[in-house]
């Protein structure tokens, strides 16, 4: 297997300093007078480089990154595929806009999108910059192809910050407070949370599609958008069942069924694509983050006669499908098929659950371990309840960082806490990791 990557047995984690330490608290001080207060940073180190899992901060801190930027490093830090794919793309030309004239790598991230999303009818795609531009597009074009404007979205769910997406995700604060007035005609019902919902995916799925029908009505809808795993909204995990129902109801009342799988996607899960997993076939895959390493890239990837339907000009933007981003993503989808990294996020899923499971044993704060492949996440909650605690997540997440391993909360209520190593992690790395995130539970227990 691929436990013993060369790159990632580099260096290890080391902290030499308070953290954040001295130069990083002089940064963060600077940054006071010039970046927006609206930003808000969940660990205020510099960071100076990286490599591999390994973040080297201005102090000359070694993090262990259990985030990957929010899934996006999955190949791993400064990886020499994606350095010289990029370096090489900048010296030769950094932009034309592909709507003006266009470029080689831009048709071959199609192709490869073509080729690793789900099934095997004709496809073709558009690419942008960000995921929430992709799931804005992904509406742009359901709509424009079935003539009908509801979008349906779940409880918990995540899609972005731009107008659109704002009324697309579920969560307020801190995504939308006072930022209104939102888009219309999205309709929110209740997803699949098994720990919290006791439903069979069967239950949950017939649930959301009777509030479907009775509220908004079949014939108008003209998407279901969905994360096949909740990313911000907790890491929730459908039960079995769940998607599979709403996609075959999609497919019976002519409703376009979007997967989004901007967290999800690119073997994060141990599948190419979430969906994967129980034999989801989207009608269009909305992707970002893990598809291009760390280059700013996201695509629409559907059904061609859907994605083909826009009337010529109607789709676009003047950096999409930039061709730094391109071969950056060419050269992480040849890393993940290279090192089997598919694999690898499979076996670093089994590590995980299995440690985390026997945490669970110890202490009385842990409500559920769930996720899959290198997405697993810790609920923590108030001993003998459910009750959301989110303080002990905020403590565990201080403990982490003052030990030098960055890993990031999730959730509703702010008492997940997600776990997205880059999938080069080595075995050393993760354990490493997780002993550190044992003390720090252990220590708020
Ligand atoms: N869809 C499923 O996870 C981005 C958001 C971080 P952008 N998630 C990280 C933050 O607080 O802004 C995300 C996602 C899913 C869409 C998006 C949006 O992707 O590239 O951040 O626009």
């Amino acid at each position: 297997m691929v436990s013993s990557i060369e790159s990632s047995v580099g260096i290890e984690r080391k902290v030499v300093t308070e953290l954040p330490g001295p130069k990083s608290q002089a940064l963060h001080e600077r940054r006071k007078a010039v970046v927006s207060a609206g930003l808000t940073v969940g660990f205020p180190v510099y960071i100076e480089r990286a490599e591999g899992a390994i973040l080297v901060d201005v102090d000359g801190n070694q993090l262990l990154d259990l985030g990957s930027g929010i899934a996006v490093t999955s190949i791993g830090h400064a990886v020499p595929a994606l350095v010289d794919a990029v370096s090489q793309q900048v010296a030769s030309f950094t932009h034309t806009c592909f709507m003006v004239t266009p470029y080689e790598s831009y048709v071959e991230v199609c192709e490869e999108l073509a080729d690793l999303t789900p099934g095997s009818h004709a496809k073709t795609s558009a690419l942008f910059n960000s995921g929430a531009e992709a799931v804005e597009n992904a509406v742009k074009v359901a709509r424009l192809a079935t003539g009908r404007s509801a979008i349906i979205v779940f409880e918990h769910a995540y899609h972005g910050r731009t107008n659109l997406t704002m009324a697309l995700t579920a969560k307020n604060m801190p995504y939308k407070d006072h930022f209104g007035p939102f888009a219309p005609e999205v309709y929110r019902v209740p997803m699949s949370y098994p720990y919290r919902d006791g439903l069979s995916g069967a239950e949950a799925a017939a649930n959301a599609i009777k509030i479907i029908e009775t509220d908004v009505g079949a014939e108008n809808v003209a998407a279901l958008l969905i994360e096949p795993i909740q990313g911000e909204g907790g890491f929730v995990v459908p039960a079995e069942g769940f998607l599979p129902a709403l996609s075959k109801w999609t497919t019976d009342h002519g409703v376009v069924f979007i997967a989004d799988e901007i967290q999800t996607g690119f073997c994060r899960t141990g599948d190419w694509f979430a969906v994967d997993h129980e034999g989801v076939v989207p009608d269009i895959v909305t992707t970002a983050k893990g598809l291009a390493g760390g280059m700013p890239l996201a695509a629409v990837t559907g059904r061609a006669e859907l994605m083909n339907a826009v009337h010529e000009g109607g789709l676009g933007g003047t950096y999409g499908g930039n061709p730094v981003a391109a071969v950056a993503a060419l050269a992480t989808i040849k890393t993940l098929r290279d090192r089997n990294l598919l694999g690898r996020a499979r076996e670093i899923g089994d590590i995980l659950l299995a440690n985390l499971r026997s945490l669970q044993q110890d202490v009385a704060i842990i409500g559920e371990v769930r996720g899959r492949g290198a997405m697993v996440a810790i609920e923590l909650i108030e001993p003998g309840t459910k009750t959301p605690n989110a303080v002990a997540a905020k403590a565990i997440i201080t403990y982490c960082q003052q030990h030098g391993v960055v890993a990031l909360p999730c959730g509703t209520y702010g008492n997940v806490i997600r776990l997205l190593p880059p999938l080069i992690i080595s075995d050393e790395q993760l354990a490493d990791g997780l002993g550190v995130l044992g003390d720090a539970v252990r220590s708020v227990q």
